[in-house]
């Protein structure tokens, strides 16, 4: 390989392997492995070559995505190189999938044709969509149609036909998603056409591109276990010459609804009610069951003589010697049909290079200078063309670990004692990267050095002299910065004014399931945290936290994700150290209930719960209320100047700052579901905006593109959905004039802060001149607007209950005065020692985070929203009562249940909370006897309908006697949640103080 090292960029093919878990993935990418001789072609889709982890071969599953480089020759004579790269199909792996896209160029979505397009195939499309990787179609596993369902010929066309058509929806609703949204902007900007002209071209922007279609060529079908493929031109033209029919006009009727008619070689439709068999059932259907009948159960040795005859490939084959069984067939199926020779035929045709995939790519990839135009910069040119010859630039996806001095990866079977190294896995996308070359950081003045560069090759490296554009290699680089970064993608760039690209993984991935880890021996707590760092690097959807308390909290997407993470951890990353590894912890979110009976409001307004009770001057009673002001609207100072905050019946908290010198008065309302679907569905886009200040297309809608312009289309969005929402709190807030002044969406929170009096926009915090400008009547004092927000912030990432972020909440400013803003501020600037309370910013943030807090402890109000994981279910009829009853010992709420046609598999959906979660596949095995196989991913976050304060207040308390209060489970997370993060809780330590008197003991 080496010698034809660079290779030209037409015949470079990058191309990812994309599917639902277990569709068969890694089966196919050993087929494509084997034609390099890397595997025997016994060995392909047994040895599952691109999972050279231990654990992934043990679990038969994918966990990380890994890349091969391989040669490929077409008949034309044409040398190409396919970079392939197989990724996970398990939900808990998604950013893997993320890094696998962002690398290539073109993928090949593959679908189990028994269990058809799944949760995970419609997420790998909409993440191909989203990256604009064009893609190609393989239908797998179509050997379990023939003999497992045993379908005729016929029965396995119409399901076929039926699957692509379900991918084709998918992949349509994806486009008319985005049609969509550029309509909108197209009306927000008052620029909507009033007719169309229809002999005009019409600009169906990328229908056809994403059409999937077995007429085109972009659809193959087959077995990678059996190691067959083809497409409609492989029988085409196999039948054109026996039939002598030309075999273009062949190709074209084999896939639709047409029969054939041998006497006059005419192809005719079907109607309705025909009983024929369609062309692709009855001459690429019926020989595949032929062939199947013959060899797979029972040897047909007649039969395959008769069709030696036919099938070239198979003349030295000797039928006498075959014995029925998989190996016979798939030895003679894949010379028949051969898998790799299709499905890169089908690859290197239909998929871009990297040149040509650049122009759709780069605005997507990069938006800040391609989106929506291009900028005007030297060095766009080079990244248009993927120009080797042009200034380096290069995207560092993601870091493995590896052994430089054996050229391995080490997956998760170090060699030898010696520390773990790192290489980054690169694509470069102009220039040409050499070793020793000074790359900086972008954006910024950071510099690494590139040491080393290799080619890929599974689990082996190969050093390289070069990579030129279009390449994806792995670089060992140093510098200052090299070791234990936090930073896991990086734009590498040789001039310090570089593009810089954007992250591929969603920073709103859950880490929802949380481990605590700390090490037996206080000694290795070093070691530990350097391990924990290392694994942050390698892992782009870990979260690692530090905890108040002083425990570092590993958080990973789900209960295999976890796994893989320890095992990492321990094997590799902080070897030799014995963990405690505290039992999972689930995350919430802390949220506000929409409206409370009124009956439960009794005369206080604030609960305080035991652990903020010290917040009270000198009682400390549990329970116990705040004093409430005479009226709602009008503070007399003096009152307030005693009471540092208060709640008014209406729930309006007012909170002084610590000198007494400035106050904010703020509410909490529940946010309608429409805003918060709204604020779910663009988080990633809003946060970009809102929160890393960068524009974002998604966003852009009419607008010329910059950040401003992106805040001004959030706050017109906010507006329609405001003016839709017939919720009567919001409505109410939507008749006077709010505006939106903030919003979070950071860390999984999802609140926003209302201006009560209309006249603070979000924008405004962009702009230059903010906290600068004068005054408004009635409004926020501008010196107080940043510090509101940075208060606002905070709260939102911490609620009261137990330091969660704040979910589906509004908070609205009714009022924020201080007595003449510029008396502090002068105080403040002339450095005025002699303020004991220290600078106002700080005093204001605090003041407006306190009573955004409080907000929460409205009596009645508080509410926490749980994690619910939607399961799919495949089950044995025989197994269904076994399965409900564990299903429902979980709270599992079943949404839908359905028989399988043609199978007695019942397929059942249903949503779990996550608490509920661990170790339901164990349970599941068991009750079933293994009958049973399912599927988990994160669904949706789901306000429960209890208080976790209900029935504890005193007079509550009181009315219960002795009885046990009833089970809450809200308050039994956020109790779990306080007591692993150290914080405290009102749980009695003493239950029964009646037991332990010292009794004297009778003698
Ligand atoms: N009958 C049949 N089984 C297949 C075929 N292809 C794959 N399999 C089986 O399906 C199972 C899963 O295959 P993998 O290749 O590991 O699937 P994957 O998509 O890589 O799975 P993950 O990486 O875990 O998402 C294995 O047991 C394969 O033997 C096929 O064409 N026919
Ligand atoms: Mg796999």
């Amino acid at each position: 390989m080496a010698q034809r090292w660079p290779w030209p960029q037409e015949f470079v093919r990058n191309m990812c392997i994309l599917a639902h878990v277990d569709h068969g993935k890694t089966t196919c990418a050993d087929n494509l492995v084997s034609t390099n001789g890397h595997i025997s072609k016994h060995q392909a889709g047994k040895i599952r070559y691109m999972d050279s982890r231990q654990d992934e071969q043990e679990r038969e599953i994918t966990m990380k995505s890994s890349s091969i480089a391989l040669r490929w020759v077409n008949p034309k004579e044409d040398h190409f190189l396919v970079n392939l790269i197989d990724s996970p199909g398990h939900v808990d792996f998604t950013s893997e999938v993320s890094t696998a896209a962002r690398l290539a160029d073109g993928a090949l979505v593959v679908v189990d044709v028994v269990e058809g397009v799944e949760a995970q195939t419609r997420t790998v499309l909409r993440q191909a969509y989203r990256d604009r990787v064009k893609s190609c179609l393989f239908l797998n596993k179509v050997d379990r149609l023939i003999y497992e369902l045993k379908l005729s010929p016929m029965d396995i066309h119409l399901r076929l036909l039926r699957i692509v058509e379900q991918i084709n929806a998918a992949n349509q609703q994806l486009l008319s998603e985005e049609a969509m949204a550029r309509d909108s902007a197209r009306k927000s900007s008052e620029e909507l056409v009033d007719a169309v002209d229809l002999a005009d071209e019409l600009d169906f922007e990328g229908e056809d591109l994403w059409r999937y279609s077995p007429e085109l060529g972009n659809v193959a079908f087959g077995s990678a276990v059996h190691g067959w493929a083809f497409r409609l031109d492989t029988f085409a033209s196999m039948w054109a010459e026996k039939l002598k029919v030309k075999s273009e006009n062949l190709q074209r009727v084999l896939w639709g609804d047409w029969t054939y008619r041998p006497k006059d070689k005419k192809a005719v439709r079907r109607t309705s009610d025909s009983q024929a068999n369609t062309i692709f059932a009855s001459l690429v259907m019926k020989p595949i069951c032929d062939f199947y009948d013959s060899i797979y159960m029972d040897l047909d040795k007649d039969r395959l003589t008769g069709m030696k005859k036919q099938i070239q490939a198979w003349e030295d084959v000797d039928v006498g010697k075959l014995s029925a069984g998989a190996t016979a067939t798939r030895e003679l199926a894949s010379r028949w049909l051969p898998f790799a020779d299709c499905i890169l035929r089908m690859a290197t045709e239909h998929l871009p290079s990297p040149l040509s995939a650049a122009e759709q790519r780069l605005p997507v990839l990069c938006p800040k200078w391609f989106a929506p135009k291009p900028i005007s910069h030297p060095m766009v040119e080079g990244l248009q063309k993927s120009d080797p010859a042009a200034t380096p630039v290069a995207y560092l996806a993601k870091f493995l670990a590896a052994d430089l001095e054996n050229l391995v990866l080490t997956g998760d079977t170090p060699k030898g004692e010696q520390d773990v190294d790192f290489v980054g896995i690169c694509r470069v996308f102009s220039g040409t990267l050499r070793p020793g070359a000074e790359l900086y950081v972008e954006p910024g003045q950071r510099k690494l050095r590139l040491e080393r560069i290799f080619l890929l090759m599974g689990r082996y490296l190969q050093e390289v002299k070069e990579a030129p554009a279009g390449s994806i290699v792995a670089c060992a680089l140093s510098g200052e910065s090299s070791e234990l970064s936090v930073e896991r993608c990086l734009t590498l760039c040789e001039e310090p004014e570089g593009p810089c690209f954007e992250t591929p993984y969603s920073s709103q991935a859950f880490a929802i399931v949380r481990v605590s880890i700390e090490p037996e021996d206080v000694a290795h707590l070093k070691a530990l945290e350097r391990g924990l760092r290392l694994l942050h690097r390698a892992d782009p959807s870990v979260s690692v936290e530090a905890m108040v308390s002083g425990e570092n909290v590993l958080g990973c997407c789900g209960d295999v994700h976890l796994k893989r993470c320890l095992n990492d951890l321990e094997k590799l990353y902080a070897r030799n150290i014995k963990l405690c590894i505290t039992p999972p912890l689930v995350a919430v979110r802390e949220s506000i209930a929409k409206s409370v009976d009124k009956a439960d409001l009794k005369a206080a307004s604030l609960f305080l719960p035991i652990w903020m009770s010290h917040l009270h001057d000198a009682s400390t009673e549990a329970g116990s209320m705040m004093s409430v002001p005479s009226d709602d609207d009008t503070i007399t100072s003096e009152a307030v100047q005693v009471e540092r905050w208060n709640m008014s019946p209406g729930g309006v908290m007012t909170v002084w700052t610590a000198n007494r010198k400035a106050s904010v008065r703020i509410s909490a309302m529940a946010l309608p579901p429409t805003v918060l679907e709204w604020m779910d569905r663009h988080a990633e886009a809003l946060e970009s905006v809102i929160h890393r200040q960068q524009a974002s297309i998604e966003l852009m809608g009419a607008s010329d593109g910059t950040l401003l312009g992106c805040l001004s289309e959030v706050e017109e969005q906010f507006r329609q959905l405001q003016a839709d929402v017939d919720e009567p709190s919001f409505k109410a807030c939507n008749e006077s004039s709010i505006s939106l002044s903030g919003m979070s969406v950071d860390r999984g929170s999802r609140t926003l802060l209302l201006d009560g009096s209309g006249t603070w926009q979000l924008r405004h915090a962009y702009d230059s001149g903010f906290g600068t400008r004068r005054d408004e009547e009635g409004g926020v004092p501008h010196w107080m607007r940043p510090h509101l927000l940075a208060g606002f912030y905070q709260a939102s990432a911490a609620g009261p209950l137990c330091e969660e972020p704040l979910r589906g909440v509004a908070f609205l400013v009714h009022s924020a005065n201080g007595q003449g803003p510029a008396g502090y501020r002068e105080e403040e600037e002339h450095g005025n020692v002699a303020n004991p309370y220290g600078p106002m910013s700080g005093q204001v943030m605090v003041a407006t985070k306190d009573a955004c807090r409080y907000c929460l402890l409205r009596k009645g109000f508080s509410r926490i929203s749980e994690a619910m994981l939607a399961v799919d279910l495949h089950c044995e009829q025989e197994m269904l009562g076994k399965v409900y009853a564990v299903l429902s010992k979980r709270r599992a709420k079943v949404q839908n249940e359905v028989l399988r046609e043609g199978t007695s598999i019942f397929y059942v959906q249903a949503h779990l909370p996550l608490a509920n979660s661990f170790e339901l596949a164990r349970q599941l095995r068991q009750a079933a006897s293994g009958h049973v196989s399912f599927h988990m991913a994160f669904s949706h976050w789901d306000l429960c309908e209890e208080d976790p304060f209900q029935a504890c207040s005193p007079e509550d308390l009181e009315e219960m006697g002795d009885q046990p209060p009833p089970p809450n489970t809200a308050r039994k997370l956020v109790d779990d949640i306080r007591k692993r993060k150290g914080l405290p809780t009102d749980e009695k330590v003493v239950k029964d103080a009646t037991k332990q008197r010292t009794v004297t003991r009778m003698k």
